[in-house]
């Protein structure tokens, strides 16, 4: 250890905007990725705000059609690439996972903080398409063959920066697994490790074996873009549905990079709140590692419109069903750790209750997109918008808010204001609701997705989800205001180790942290992390 005394925070430590963006604290490295993740959060919600207000009235109001596209494809690539694949891993897995194992930093820091440069770097990227050539890409988020080999607006940039977000995205990977295997503390054997660090473990082996696949893929734009090799491109001898196979041999999995972690939030947050041994502590970290690994063999499910046998389309939807059997594992174990718990309902309990809710009406609408006769007719409508933004953003972006309020006063050592995050949240979950179910709606109805444009039968619910999304937005600004509000409070009464209860080991140390994670040696319960017979003391100092 340094000479640095126990006491010292990690925000004292050394100054300086320097000494953060050269960090190797993972502590840090966890808040720099915080900021930049919610800049670019911001950035694309303005981006869908936008989208909005264009689609209040059928007709063209202020955007182009091929803005419109433009936008959206920014939109989803700064929400999928740049906000909703990193941010639970990146901010609190960098941040947390190390102190929950009771160690000092990850096994490779070094690398920690080269995977957040590359991150910026492929920020950087994506965000240049705005400002030279023909503009952002037009082609959506999926850079969808051979549109994309054709198009004139800038898909070279955007795969590209896809390609470097990646290398981001296998380091944390990488740097997870090793600290997992090799940096627990001395009698943390697996089955007494967070199910946060399992949720974590299962996600860092999808980041490192499926995003070679989607690096590969986008190279492989690339090259046909430039030299016309004839790999997508029908009037070349190429096949498109290969690039749709190669696309979502990744990007299935991917979306339990999205999910996998806030599971693992959820498990943390509600033993916590409950006061109870979590139920089922196997099942849910065994789950986590069963849809790590089903979620290789669905991908067809995106395709069934495209062009595939009779018995291929059979096989991926049956293969899709069996997904929800470790999904529906984990919701049952959380129900029944909820019931009959002393239930103490502060903000972090709120976005778990709502994560519940609305993941729930994305995992379902999933499984009617999941069953081939239904697919057939929601597939690209706008059915699938609704399903997957309940399924990112009422789920895995409430995960993230959630976690945010739980850690909060363990990072700052300060805390926000309860009644005001309690209302943001109201504000919040019903704008969401009022954005995301219409839209369910409307592609019942047969309003395709993708368009500036719609007939005006479709009018009302996409009204609502306007609306809605103003609503969104209030709530979500009032949030960040009143978390933003309670850093600058100064003289507050100091939070202490343990606000909340919680007996994982995060909660035996400093708010904020010192430097080297603990002042002490943290004691585990006897039987495992959730362990609320024989919870540790945790004296003040
Ligand atoms: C205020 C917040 C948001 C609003 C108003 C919004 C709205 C929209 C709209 C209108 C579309 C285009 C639908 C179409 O024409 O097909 C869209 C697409 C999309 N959104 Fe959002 N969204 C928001 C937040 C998010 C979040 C948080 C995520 C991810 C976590 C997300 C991920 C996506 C993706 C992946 C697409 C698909 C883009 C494509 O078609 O290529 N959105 N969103
Ligand atoms: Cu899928």
């Amino acid at each position: 250890m340094t000479s640095t005394a126990l006491n010292v925070n990690f925000f004292q430590a050394k100054k300086g905007l320097f000494s953060w963006i050269f960090s190797v604290d993972h502590k840090r490295i966890g808040l720099l990725y915080l900021y930049s993740l919610l800049t670019f959060f911001l950035v694309g919600v303005t981006l869908g705000v936008l989208m909005r207000l264009e689609l209040l009235n059928p007709g063209k109001d202020f955007l182009e059609a091929k803005t419109y596209n433009q936008i959206f494809t920014l939109h989803g690539v700064i929400m999928i690439f740049l906000f909703i694949i990193p941010s639970i891993p990146a901010v609190f897995g960098n941040f947390f996972l190390p102190i929950m194992l009771g160690t000092d930093d990850v096994s490779f820091p070094r690398l920690n903080l080269l995977s957040w440069w590359i991150y910026i770097i492929g920020a950087i990227m994506a965000l240049s398409t705005l400002i030279w050539g023909d503009g952002p890409a037009d082609t959506g988020w999926t850079f969808y063959a051979p549109y994309s080999v054709k198009t004139g607006t800038n898909v070279t940039m955007s795969v590209l920066a896809a390609f470097v977000l990646g290398f981001s995205s296998i380091l944390t990977g990488l740097n997870f697994i090793v600290t997992i295997h090799r940096l627990r503390t001395p009698g943390m054997t697996f089955m007494k490790m967070p199910l946060f660090a399992w949720a974590l473990y299962a996600t860092s082996w999808i980041q490192l074996l499926a995003t070679p696949i989607i690096g590969i893929t986008l190279l492989m734009i690339v090259a046909e873009r430039f030299f016309g090799i004839g790999l997508f491109d029908p009037s070349i001898g190429g096949d498109p549905i290969l690039y749709q196979h190669l696309f979502w041999i990744y990007s299935h999995p991917a979306v339990y990079i999205m999910a996998l972690p806030a599971f693992g939030i959820v498990s943390e947050i509600l033993p916590t709140f409950t006061q109870r041994t979590i139920f089922g502590y196997k099942a849910i970290a065994f789950s986590s590692l069963a849809i790590a690994f089903v979620g290789y063999f669905v991908w067809g499910h995106h395709m069934f419109t495209a062009g595939m046998s009779g018995p291929a389309r059979i096989i991926f939807s049956v293969m899709t069903f069996l997904v929800a059997i470790p999904t529906a594992i984990k919701v049952f174990n959380w129900v029944a750790t909820l019931y009959k718990g002393s239930i103490d309902l502060q903000p972090p309990l709120l976005y778990m209750l709502g994560f519940i809710f609305q993941f729930m009406v994305g995992g379902l609408s999933g499984l009617v997109l999941g069953a081939l006769a239904t697919d057939i007719y929601l597939h690209d409508t706008y059915f699938v918008v609704g399903h997957f933004h309940y399924v990112m953003f009422g789920g895995t972006g409430f995960a993230f808010f959630g976690a945010l309020h739980y850690w909060y006063p363990k990072i700052w050592g300060k805390m926000y204001n309860i009644k005001i995050a309690n209302i943001a949240f109201a504000i919040f979950f019903v704008g969401f609701n009022m954005l995301y179910f219409p839209m369910m709606i409307a592609g019942l109805m047969g309003m395709p997705r993708r368009y500036y444009d719609y007939l005006p039968e479709f009018h009302l619910p996409n009204m609502i989800s306007t609306f809605g999304s103003w609503v969104l937005v209030t709530g979500l600004l009032l949030m960040l205001g009143n978390l933003i509000a309670g850093l600058r409070k100064k003289n507050q009464p100091k939070v202490g180790r343990d606000p909340w209860g919680g007996i994982t080991l995060e909660w035996q140390t400093l708010s904020p942290p010192p430097v080297q994670n603990f002042d002490r040696m943290p004691v585990l319960p006897k039987d495992g992390p959730y362990d609320y017979e024989h919870k540790p003391v945790i004296k003040e100092d």
